[in-house]
């Protein structure tokens, strides 16, 4: 019986037996172990044709170049950079002794990967963008590698790709097949949000997953930087919300160097930085060093010594805010912030004598959201005065808030999840969704099927309503989370929603993905990424 025939077979076995298949995520579903033929590529490729015919990389004298027409030469640092730092994933570290040469018979070499920006502005000193251009094109074949884009950032993206596709043979040569890849994402955001306020999170922490971010194609850092437990963002013009709002005024601050680090760290990656400044709730550990920032509670006729949401009524409130986000808006050069404003507790406004006063003279009757929409409007109008657009929870949306034609509505309520990216977008908003993508949520069993499942675009409405989907955020809420786990929850977790948000709609067959995934697993494991396993297995790095 020939190699072919029996494949057949086993195919045929295979989807014969699968036809029973739960799709109960609680079971252990095994997934049959067939190789992809895409190797170990994460995420897929709009367009990939490999071929049969493998070439050698030669570790000692293959190099990653600039092509010479290209419009970036080596005074692109981010270029340079991104060169080096691809060249040690592929090579690095790996140097066995026993190392068998190729044989002078054997097959032929590719010597260099050339990389080609085409466009006269390669954008290598500016930031990324909500239109930065990604996409490449990566031709793998003699005598030489060639790497196509129209910008850096659809180099840095090709970069990675050529890595995906470089594996080793049984002598621990490097191999690389003929391939030509044409890529680009399929939403423009496609991002991770982490929490440093209920847990802090230490900078190197922040680094290894943004670089695992670029490893899985992810371009925005969506940092909620601040939240009721702690607030380690140093301000320069309020140096006293941290000095006495984080757990530790010294060790447990991000200072304006440190956030400078971890903007420029990203950049190289062709990842923006989104802060979330999120008020009016929310807030409780700002409080601590702004006095009269907070509404008092009360309970009956005398101030109870608790605070609840921002204090709507003051006009104090708004020059702080004018304050801080004119600081923001030069700290953070990403033409966003997320300005929050999700789950306001109305208990503390209604308690308060005030606040009731106000929302009669105001005509909001007993509706304290008229209240909080009263409270965001004033603050849009505050951040749109610093050139920034802004990030929102659905709930602005949702309170009949007037927005910026440019608004960016982020879906992330469990429920009606449909009907709400439904109404957002009929209303002509930009939406992300990140409702089934709770990555701090953990329970038994494969649960990156479940992320990998999700279709952003299953909601009823016109074609012009889909293209207001812009993409979606997995979220790392830090409840449960710090240094010592994040790593391992977020991914390979997080890699199922990477390949949703770049990879092609019909890009959903979840045994290829399985197998395509196990080894992307092990490939950020090797490099230094402690990623959790997905299911049985074993990876061909533990042998060394
Ligand atoms: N913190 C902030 C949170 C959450 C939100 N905002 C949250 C709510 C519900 C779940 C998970 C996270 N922890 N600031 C809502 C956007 Cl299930």
């Amino acid at each position: 019986m020939s190699a072919t025939l029996r494949l057949a077979l086993l195919l045929l076995a295979v989807a014969v037996c699968q036809g029973y298949q739960s799709n109960d995520i609680d079971e252990e579903d095994e997934l049959v172990y067939e190789p992809s033929k895409y190797g170990s590529l994460w995420p897929l490729p709009q367009k990939v044709r490999v071929s049969e015919v493998s070439f050698k990389l030669p570790s000692a004298s293959f190099k990653i170049v600039d092509a010479k027409e290209s419009s970036a030469g080596p005074s692109c640092s981010l270029l340079q950079n991104a060169y080096r730092r691809y060249y040690e994933y592929m090579f690095g570290s790996v140097r066995k002794p026993g190392y068998v040469k190729s044989r002078a018979a054997g097959p032929s070499e590719i010597s260099e990967l050339q990389v080609w920006i085409t466009s006269a502005d390669s954008e290598c000193d500016s930031y990324p963008s909500l239109t930065s251009d990604e996409s490449y094109e990566l031709t793998v074949d003699q005598p030489n590698a060639v790497l196509k884009a129209s910008k850096v950032w659809g180099a840095l993206r090709g970069l990675e790709t050529f890595s995906q596709l470089v594996y080793e043979d049984a002598y621990g040569a490097k191999n690389i097949n003929s391939t030509t890849i044409s890529d680009f994402p399929r939403f423009a955001h496609r991002g991770i949000l982490l929490d440093t306020s209920r847990h802090f999170l230490p900078i190197k922490v922040i680094l290894a997953n943004l670089e695992a971010m670029a490893m899985n194609k992810f371009n925005v850092f969506h940092w909620h930087i601040v939240d009721d437990p702690s607030f380690p963002y140093l301000s320069r013009t309020f140096p006293q919300l941290s000095q006495q709002g984080a757990y530790h005024p010294y060790t447990h601050v991000y200072t304006p160097a440190d956030v400078k680090m971890i903007i420029e760290f990203a950049r190289l990656r062709g990842i923006r930085v989104i802060p979330e400044f999120d008020t009016p709730g929310h807030t409780q550990s700002w409080g601590k060093g702004q006095k009269d920032l907070l509404t008092p509670c009360y309970s009956g006729t005398t101030p109870s010594g608790t605070f609840g949401p921002v204090n709507p009524i003051l006009n104090t409130t708004y020059s702080f805010m004018r304050q801080l986000f004119s600081e923001i808006s030069s700290v953070f050069p990403d033409a966003y912030v997320h300005l929050g404003g999700d789950e306001v507790d109305f208990s503390c406004w209604r308690s308060n004598p005030d606040i009731q006063n106000f929302m009669e003279q105001q005509g909001f009757g007993q509706d304290y959201s008229k209240l909080e929409s009263f409270y965001i409007q004033k603050l849009l109008d505050i951040v749109t005065t610093t050139q920034k657009g802004y990030m929102i929870w659905q709930e602005v949306f949702d309170n009949g808030v007037k927005l910026k034609p440019d608004t960016v509505v982020h879906v992330w309520m469990g429920n009606r999840v449909e009907e709400e990216m439904q109404n957002v977008t009929e209303a002509g908003y930009t939406t992300i969704l990140s409702s089934p993508w709770y990555l701090d949520y953990i329970s038994y069993g494969q649960d990156w099927q479940k992320y990998y499942k999700v279709e952003p675009l299953s909601f009823k409405g016109t074609e012009a309503q889909k293209k207001l989907v812009i993409g979606g955020e997995a979220c790392l809420w830090g409840e449960y989370v710090d240094a010592t786990n994040l790593t391992p929850r977020l991914w390979p977790r997080a890699s199922a929603v990477a390949e949703r948000l770049w990879s092609a709609k019909e890009v959903t067959d979840i045994s290829d993905a399985y197998s395509r995934l196990s080894m992307h697993r092990c490939r950020l494991v090797e490099r230094g990424i402690p990623a959790e396993p997905l299911f049985t297995s074993f990876c061909p790095h533990e042998y060394k």
